[in-house]
């Protein structure tokens, strides 16, 4: 008779946990280390008492927001290259509905998070509970089924019986570079607390080797025989490159072929900026070389990428009529994008298999020299950007450079949304493979200092400065607490530019006058949100959460505030306030976002016009 243990479903799923190991590459470790939470009604008695019980086993973070602490998670498990993953318990109805937007996040970006949202009572005896949906067609139905879509596996544990297979094939997904991401398990309240006779065998240590899949000689010859016959070849290098630890690979590829290499926002940093092969972002909000190559590449390599708009330019990039693309990815589903001849495999298998294939193979001088001048000229585009001078408030480009150089090769800056992320991607020197995070998968305000928080806890040898605006800040600053209580030192660069600058200059551009963009009084006499500053003092609410915080006013200060930061054992807030319209280098670039057909506006009309030519460039790639 196989031996058995008393437990709550609660309790047996935070000893599963606490057992989980991954292993890659000789290393051995815990697969979820901790569990972020917020209690309520739906989780106390359950996973909350288990939590309690087993503290020693797995420690318990409390968050601030649900949405936050699965942020958090996410920037945990992607600054340990989806090694290890996070757990996050959350009460019923609102407290799990608010981690939705953070499984679309970790899932869009192929990022390991363990969501455990509560559910309804299954016995159903008391319904409808507080916060129950109560949907008339279906009683089958709760709020917890809209994880579904944004869930790599979601499945609802209406039964003890049901918790151990669906334990194991949790850990399959989130441990499976292929198929990653959010991962729910929806709990109901009173099966969390319900006591079951567990086999032992449930709770023993395991471990989950993360697959590093060889690609097939066959498809690695097909890839080759098309590279070797590339006269102006491009490597767009992916977050699968880091994820997979690839970066020695990618670069010994480069130095032998010599094929330039432009990254992607979740790849930059796979080749160090100053390589003699890198030429920066690639896309919407690329560098001009990068993009001036892409658009005469014959053919494109796209290495553990996912080909988002912005790396595409909307399908706008990659000019020459007969390009070819031929990618290397451990998802079929990207690597068979573009039309491309595929490589499926692991990004460091599969980067080992081509060097060898391609040996002899190299790119002509004539092309080497063109590009290296390129790039050497847009060192002095970003030069100018970093040390503008721009008056009387400073341009954001301006701390972005004070920023770069301030900090040290191994810390790291985190990014997410607003106009942030394209003058990042376009000006920012990374020194270390894990030095830029920016996520622009979902590109969601608030990520930034939540994602701040998980970065630090997996990387505490690290400095992590958050670059935060003051849109995202208003969205999603309530981590900073969380960073206070728990001793977890975060750098937080503050811009603070009074409203949307990135969406500001969006709607300039598509004809809508930068309404509704900038934090402002309503004016009485036009009516608009035009009137007169507010009186909101966002370094006074960031000292109010706990924070140090420092006020600049110039470029000059905020290099001495920074360095101040650096050296505290606290989280300290930076802020600076810039001017929104200063000067961005063009990325020589286009983005498809839809204008108006018909307008009573003639500001509409041009955009529209301006629209129409544009789209003319966009390509099916088939
Ligand atoms: C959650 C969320 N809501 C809305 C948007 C659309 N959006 C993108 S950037 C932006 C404004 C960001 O403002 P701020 O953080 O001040 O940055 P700035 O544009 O001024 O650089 C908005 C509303 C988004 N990306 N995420
Ligand atoms: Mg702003």
């Amino acid at each position: 008779m196989t031996e058995t243990i008393r437990l709550t479903a609660g309790q047996a799923l935070i000893r599963f946990l606490a057992q989980q190991h991954s292993e890659r590459d000789g290393t051995r470790q815990r697969l979820i280390p901790g569990c972020f939470g917020i209690f309520g009604h739906g989780n106390v008695a359950g996973v909350g008492q288990a939590l309690l019980e087993q503290q020693r086993a797995m420690p318990y973070y409390l968050a601030r927001n649900e949405q936050a602490m699965v942020h958090a998670a996410t920037g945990f498990a992607r600054m340990r290259n989806r090694t290890q993953a996070m757990a996050c318990t959350a009460s019923i109805g609102p407290g799990s509905t608010n981690m939705v937007t953070g499984a679309a996040l970790a899932t869009i970006n192929r990022i390991p998070v363990l969501l455990l949202p509560s559910d309804l009572f299954a016995t159903r005896v008391s319904s409808p509970v507080l916060q129950e949906l109560e949907d008339p067609r279906s009683y089958d139905v709760s709020v917890n089924d809209s994880f579904r879509p944004v869930s790599r596996f979601f499945d609802r544990i209406y039964r003890p019986e049901q918790l151990p297979s669906a334990l194991l094939a949790a850990m399959r997904v989130l441990t499976d570079p292929a198929e990653t991401g959010a991962v729910t398990l929806a709990l109901p309240q009173d099966v969390q607390a319900q006591a079951f006779d567990w086999p032992e065998d449930l709770f023993r240590p395991r471990v989950w080797p993360l697959a590093r899949p060889v690609p097939e000689p066959e498809a690695v010859a097909r890839a080759v025989a098309i590279i070797r016959g590339a006269r102006r070849p491009l490597i767009i290098a992916g977050g699968g490159v880091l994820y997979s630890e690839a970066q020695d690979a990618l670069r010994r590829l480069a130095e032998e072929s010599g094929i330039p290499v432009a990254d992607t926002q979740a790849g930059k940093g796979a080749l160090a900026w100053d390589h003699p092969q890198a030429v920066g972002g690639v896309g919407s909000t690329g560098t001009a070389p990068a993009n001036a190559l892409a658009a005469e590449a014959d053919v494109v390599i796209g290495i553990g990428t996912r080909y988002s708009d912005f790396t595409t330019a909307s399908r706008t990039a990659f000019a020459t009529p007969a390009v070819r693309f031929v990618n290397l990815n451990v998802t079929s589903f990207d690597a068979y994008k573009q039309a491309a001849t595929v490589v499926v495999a692991d990004a460091r298998r599969g980067l080992e298999a081509l060097i060898a294939a391609l040996d002899g193979y190299h790119v002509d001088a004539g092309y080497t020299a063109r590009f290296q001048q390129a790039v050497a000229g847009w060192a002095a585009v970003t030069d100018r950007a970093y040390h503008l001078g721009h008056q009387p408030l400073p341009a954001q480009t301006e701390v972005i450079g004070a920023v770069n150089e301030g900090i040290g090769p191994r810390d790291v800056v985190v990014q997410a949304a607003g106009s942030l992320p394209g003058d990042l991607q376009m000006l920012w020197r990374a020194r270390d493979p894990k030095q830029y995070h920016v996520e622009y998968g979902y590109s969601c305000m608030g990520y930034e200092i939540a994602a701040g928080l998980g970065i630090k806890m997996a990387a505490p040898d690290r400095e992590v400065v958050v670059m935060v605006g003051d849109g995202s800040y208003l969205m999603m600053s309530q981590e900073i607490v969380t960073a206070v209580s728990e001793g977890i030192k975060l750098i937080i660069v503050l811009i603070d530019n009074r409203g949307f600058s990135s969406i500001g200059s969006l709607s300039d551009m598509v004809g809508s006058q930068r309404f509704g963009t900038r934090y402002r009084y309503r004016d009485p006499a036009s009516g608009q949100l035009d009137g007169g500053p507010l009186p909101v003092d966002l370094a006074a609410n960031a000292e109010s959460l706990g924070a140090d915080v420092l006020r600049t006013r110039t470029i000059e200060e905020f290099r001495v505030a920074l360095g101040k930061a650096r050296e505290a054992s606290r989280t300290t807030v930076v802020h600076i306030e810039t001017d929104p319209l200063a000067p961005v280098p063009s990325s020589e670039s286009w983005w498809d976002v839809p204008v108006a057909e018909t307008a009573a506006l003639d500001s509409t009309r041009h955009a529209r016009e301006a629209y129409e030519q544009a789209k003319r460039r966009q390509r099916s790639y088939l």
